[in-house]
């Protein structure tokens, strides 16, 4: 009983989020560096402010973020003394090829990513790789107009059989976008879109979508290809909608909800444009262009296993309502009135992991693995850097309960588990350092000051303690 012996416990980290020296190594410029933090960075990540390079005027967090470019082996150290199984982290697209249309890589970012693999290997951590990473070379988004082009498959596919090949003897679990349906509300990172005056964006979207998918599906067939032993994973952000009430209108608009997300992972677990997404996207005159070999290829290449994040639940209520928004990892939602919220207002509801859980298991009967969950938090140190972080605790601990309670009395097939953000960085959706996520604290603060030492929080012992008993003492 209980998760199964070799589940993979760990953490998971984000390129841009965490690594800094965007000017080191021969690193071009990626869409995830640009982004700035405060009031415009919201329009810039959602596509409708155009900035592709940084200015004065702006501070931008990817540039050191907690400078894990020169911290890994001290960081990976400290993944390995809490026991972690696996890491999950993403490559710069940038450090492999700078601009993104290059024919041969940098070799300074495979060199740093073998020194990386091969810190871990000291450890038995076996990484899980996110080929992208809310990531795109500036220069695709330039002279290419980001994933609405399709010559983006060919350069994505340069990046992954170099990674594949390079690091054959290292990684065999790979996810091909991180969160993929998030191109839908926030374009720019999940696809390097920036709007022009007029265009259709749910056409745009919907297009890019597209070509991740199919890009997604070369990515399965070309891993499989170059090691038989790959497993190759899609990721989305998860969450269940709940509808506001019973009210029919409610549960509708909490359907349509749920398929716009699991459009994606339709079309890669199960390998084809579900029927709904036909219609409506028919309807709207957005279904994206198709090539022919695109629907044999999607069909040909289902993914080995899924992943998703789960912070929280949704809910909602039919359009007009009176009922209070909510917050919520960029989606729109309302208030459930059940439940109680983070600092950043983001609902806690552990249950509603074991009702995703169970969902998505029911809808594609194949392995799950939950790669990011976590809580946002403003944590205090004590003079020694000491934090006391409780509340993370708990909110780690009630999320294992329902994976476990999943895992023993639904009967989910679940093969692991990383924590977000298992030492602190910068958050995604507002750049911020002071919400973090971390069982390991890091010296730097908002204003970009700040030692960039390393803590221990009281969570590290903790997790420490769930990974060595398998789950079984929290
Ligand atoms: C997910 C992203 C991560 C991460 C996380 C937490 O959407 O995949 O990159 O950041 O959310 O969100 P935030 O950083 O906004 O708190």
């Amino acid at each position: 009983m209980g998760f199964r012996k070799d589940f993979m416990w760990g953490g998971a980290t984000a390129a841009n989020q965490c690594e800094g020296g965007i000017f080191e190594g021969n690193r071009g410029l990626a869409n995830v560096d640009v982004c700035p933090s405060g009031p415009d960075r919201s329009a810039v990540i959602t596509g409708q402010k155009k900035m592709l390079r940084m200015d004065e005027d702006h501070s931008y967090p990817a540039a050191e973020a907690i400078d894990m470019y020169h911290h890994f082996r001290e960081d990976i150290k400290l993944f390995g003394e809490m026991g972690f199984k696996v890491y999950r982290l993403s490559i710069a697209w940038t450090r492999i090829f700078p601009k993104g249309d290059e024919q041969e890589p940098n070799a300074e970012g495979l060199q740093f990513y073998e020194e990386i693999f091969k810190e871990c290997r000291k450890y038995q951590i076996q990484p899980l790789v996110t080929i992208s990473h809310f990531d795109c070379p500036v220069h695709l988004i330039e002279a290419y107009g980001g994933w609405r082009n399709r010559k983006l498959i060919d350069f994505y596919l340069r990046l992954c059989e170099v990674l594949f090949r390079h690091y054959k003897d290292y990684v065999t679990y790979w996810l091909t976008f991180n969160e993929i349906n998030m191109i839908l509300h926030a374009p720019f990172m999940g696809a390097g879109l920036c709007f022009e005056e007029g265009e259709d964006q749910e056409k745009a979207k919907y297009q890019a979508a597209h070509h991740e998918l199919v890009a997604s599906a070369l990515a399965t067939k070309l891993a499989h290809e170059i090691n038989p032993e790959n497993k190759v994973g899609c990721m989305f952000a998860a969450g269940s909608a709940y509808p506001y009430s019973c009210k029919p209108q409610d549960v509708w608009e909490a359907l349509l909800t749920d398929q716009e997300n699991y459009f994606f992972v339709d079309v890669q677990a199960r390998g084809y444009y579900p029927s709904y997404a036909v219609k409506r996207l028919e309807k709207k005159g957005v279904f994206p262009q198709m090539e022919p070999g695109d629907e044999k290829m999607l069909q040909s290449w289902p993914v080995d296993f899924i992943s998703f994040s789960y912070y929280n639940s949704r809910c909602v209520a039919a359009p007009g309502g009176e009922q209070e928004e909510a917050e919520g990892n960029l989606f729109r939602s309302v208030k459930n009135p059940y439940l109680k919220f983070s600092e950043w207002g983001w609902p806690i509801d552990p249950l509603g992991l074991r009702i995703t859980l169970n969902q998505v298991y029911d809808r594609y009967q194949k392995p799950l693995f939950v790669v990011e969950n976590g809580l946002g938090a403003v944590d205090t140190p004590d003079e020694n850097g000491y934090v006391e972080d409780d509340y993370r605790i708990d909110y780690l601990r009630e999320h294992i309960r329902a994976m476990k309670a999943a895992v023993e009395e639904d009967g989910v097939d679940l093969i692991g588990y990383t924590s977000w953000g298992p030492i602190d960085l910068i958050s995604a959706s507002t750049g911020e350092m002071k919400k973090r996520y971390g069982f390991i604290y890091v010296d730097k603060q908002e204003d970009g000051s700040g030692t960039l030492r390393r803590f221990k929080k009281k969570s590290f012992e903790w997790y420490k303690r769930v990974i060595e008993t398998n789950g079984e003492d929290l």
